[in-house]
């Protein structure tokens, strides 16, 4: 078969139903695929991306948890395909097609939409997380798995040991079969002859979809299983049937300035999820998000181009090695080494530093913020300053142990 009839004959789900709660406060309201990031995305829009741009266009989302901002999006700004060319992005949100269960875990919001799956008459499913930041050509690694005759693939990427207990964790030979997979293992193994880097998991998979459906039915019914992929289903795989790594070097997009490096991120926590929008006011990014042949795309609005007032008798008003979205204005403040998505305003005499200001917020006139993350549509009162007594943040905010404060009009209220 060629790559091209191979890609029409795959179906890609992207798992967009968990909570992510080590988010904490920034997914009360959404689910984390529905999380804001890189000044106009969510973090959806990436594997969304990736999958028009690898030519996979049959796609579902499969929703669950908080999912309204998350389907209004998909739904604004992600209609384009066309179903008379079969091609599709749907929304297959949880409807307890097999019983009186919402989905129990990965694999059963999986399973729940098998009768979905082979209406599609694909012969792959290719199956993706909803809440990583990455650049990927899919169709590399379905090429991989078909020519290796493997049952099911799963794409791996080297992290640091210090990393690994958050990650499935596998070992593999020369040929790249999985010998050994455990689900964040508290002690995690490292690679032969590396004793930094552990072999993980990105929750990103390639099955043969016969295969996957007489699996999944055989979990469905299991008492002892918990229906996840990493928790369940991959590790029986191992030594019981032909399961391969495909390593993510092989398909990331690259970045010509980091020839060397493939970026991808779980933003699971603040710390991480502030730290890849950080990434993103660096001199040059190693997330390129500029460059046009892979497109990253997202729901659009009409909105203005951002503006900037400059103080001249006091020399304030600008943005210094930051990244600005449409619809903002910076009045007569700094901004520095920030990022401000959509239609965020900064009044005057305040100073923003490090900090993520998420769409539609207002940063009321001298306040300070420092290594701060202000959740969608928050009103800071003027004056407020953030980011330099911990105590005192922690007592009004949510401050986690890197230092990295969590403000939302919630606890704003909670101070008014
Ligand atoms: P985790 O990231 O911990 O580990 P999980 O929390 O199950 O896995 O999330 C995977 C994806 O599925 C996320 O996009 C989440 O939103 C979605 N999801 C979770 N529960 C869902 C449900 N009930 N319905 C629909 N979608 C749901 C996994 C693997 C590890 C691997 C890491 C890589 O288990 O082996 O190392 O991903 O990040
Ligand atoms: P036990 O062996 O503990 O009695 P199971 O037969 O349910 O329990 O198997 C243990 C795990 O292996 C379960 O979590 C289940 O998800 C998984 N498993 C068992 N059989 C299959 C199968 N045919 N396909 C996929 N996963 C399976």
């Amino acid at each position: 078969m060629d790559l091209n009839t191979a890609r029409m004959k795959t179906l890609s789900l992207i798992l967009a139903g968990g909570r992510g709660s080590r988010l904490k406060q920034l997914t009360d309201n959404r689910s984390k695929p529905a999380v804001p990031i890189a000044g106009k995305y969510k973090i959806i829009d990436f594997p969304l991306s990736n999958c028009i741009n690898s030519g996979m266009r049959k796609i579902a989302v499969l929703t669950q948890y908080r999912s309204h901002t998350l389907n209004q999006h998909v739904q604004r700004g992600w209609n384009f395909l066309r179903s008379d060319f079969n091609e599709f992005i749907e929304l297959w949100p949880a409807q307890q097609q097999t019983g009186s269960d919402w989905y129990r875990g990965t694999a059963d919001a999986v399973y729940q939409n098998l009768k979905m799956i082979n209406d599609s008459k694909s012969e792959y499913v290719l199956i993706l997380a909803g809440d990583h930041v990455y650049k990927q050509d899919y169709s590399i690694m379905l090429k991989e798995h078909i020519e290796s005759g493997a049952d099911v693939s799963v794409a791996c990427i080297e992290v640091p040991i210090k990393e690994a207990d958050q990650f499935g964790i596998m070992h593999v030979d020369e040929e790249d079969n999985i010998i050994a997979f455990e689900e964040k293992p508290s002690d995690p193994p490292t690679m032969p002859g590396n004793p930094n880097v552990s072999l993980a998991s990105m929750g990103i998979y390639v099955f043969n979809a016969k295969f996957l459906q007489s699996h999944l039915q055989v979990d469905a019914v299991s008492t002892t299983s918990s229906h996840d992929f990493g928790k369940d289903l991959i590790p029986y795989f191992v030594g019981s049937c032909k399961i391969k790594a495909h390593h993510f070097s092989r398909s990331s997009i690259p970045n010509d300035n980091y020839p060397e490096r493939a970026y991808w991120r779980d933003v699971g926590t603040l710390t991480a999820y502030w730290e890849s929008n950080m990434d993103l006011t660096k001199l040059v990014p190693e997330l390129d998000l500029y460059d046009e042949s892979w497109p990253i795309r997202t729901a659009q609005y009409q909105r203005p181009a951002a503006k900037f007032n400059y103080n001249y008798e006091e020399r304030i008003g600008t943005a210094l090695n930051s990244v600005v979205s449409a619809g903002c204005i910076v009045s007569g403040s700094t901004v520095e080494q920030s990022i401000l998505f959509n239609n965020v305003r900064v009044n005057s005499y305040s100073h923003v530093k490090k900090s993520v200001i998420l769409p539609s917020c207002d940063i009321g006139r001298y306040c300070r913020l420092d290594r701060v993350v202000v959740d969608v549509d928050t009103k800071i009162p003027e004056g407020i300053v953030i980011g330099e007594d911990a105590e005192l943040d922690a007592k009004r905010f949510y401050r986690n142990s890197d230092g990295i404060v969590l403000v939302t009009q919630d606890m704003i209220n909670a101070l008014l």
